[in-house]
């Protein structure tokens, strides 16, 4: 017998295993690093909906948010956020595709990822919005080049694609016939999750760029990822990393009930 063939095939292409998820809707019992309780900081969210609780989170969510530089945030987010385990392996947000050794953001680059902002830099993600951890994710290069700036959707027709079965990403037309970009289930909810902090984040404090293009468009797939794939411990914890970096927190990880009592789905957005 060869011992060769008993070895692993090293240019495989590696998944992780799915975790756990936990109910939509669980509040988060666990305590901020430093063990402040959550409870205080959404204290001023508390008994409010709609409007009002929107504006409400902005203002918390703004709140000790700080910019440290887009070039910092990328190293922050293949070195610390996204390897919670500290293993150097990075996950491709598209497929979920497993690569390393990973531990910064030059030889993630190497390894042939990038930074993918669910909210396009064309779309307003600049400035501040622009390093903001809540809506980066390493993705594939090429991968990201096809997805470019469309809004994110369920794909109907194909026109094209990248990995097989749960791991499949895929680009082509939706229901109403516009041109979107689908991940892997598993990733639906987070992405969701992320876009809806932007929008809270941002629309009322907006960059010279910002427009709602996208999110007109996304947000009934967005509210219906949310439910799909619900919050984990593993976003969770990206949450607190999160925070520990750049100081703020995604509400709606925290508390997914928070989106159904803001009434997305019947708020006024406000301009494009
Ligand atoms: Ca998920």
């Amino acid at each position: 017998m060869q011992l060769a063939s008993l070895s692993p095939v090293s240019t495989a292409v590696q998944f992780r295993p799915v975790s756990p998820t936990l109910a939509a809707g669980t509040t988060a019992t666990h305590q901020r690093e430093g063990g402040e309780d959550l409870t205080k900081y959404y204290a001023t969210a508390q008994g409010k909906e709609g409007a009002e609780l929107l504006r409400a989170l902005h203002l918390i969510v703004r709140t000790g948010h700080v910019d440290r530089g887009y070039a910092q945030a990328r190293d922050e987010l293949f070195g610390e956020v996204e390897d919670l385990d500290g293993d150097n392996r990075i996950e491709d947000l598209f497929t979920g595709e497993v690569r390393g050794p990973i531990t910064d953001r030059k030889n993630g680059y190497d390894k042939g990822f990038n930074t993918e902002h669910t909210w396009p830099q064309s779309k307003g993600a600049t400035g501040i919005a622009q390093s903001d951890l809540h809506h980066l994710h390493p993705a594939d290069t090429i991968t990201n080049e096809r997805r470019g700036h469309l809004p994110y959707g369920d794909v109907v027709t194909i026109d094209w694609s990248v990995g097989e079965g749960v791991h499949q990403a895929k680009r082509g037309v939706d229901a109403l016939g516009t041109t979107v970009f689908e991940p892997h289930a598993a990733v639906k909810g987070d992405i969701a999750r992320g876009l809806l902090y932007f929008y809270t984040r941002y629309a009322q404090s907006r960059t010279s760029d910002f427009t709602l293009e996208n999110f007109r468009h996304e947000l009934p797939t967005l509210l219906a990822w949310n439910k799909a794939d619900p919050v984990t411990d593993a976003e969770r914890a990206r949450n607190d990393a999160v925070q520990k970096v750049q100081g703020n927190r995604n509400p709606y990880v925290d508390h997914p009930e928070f989106i159904d009592q803001v009434k997305f789905a019947t708020l006024d957005l406000g301009r494009d």
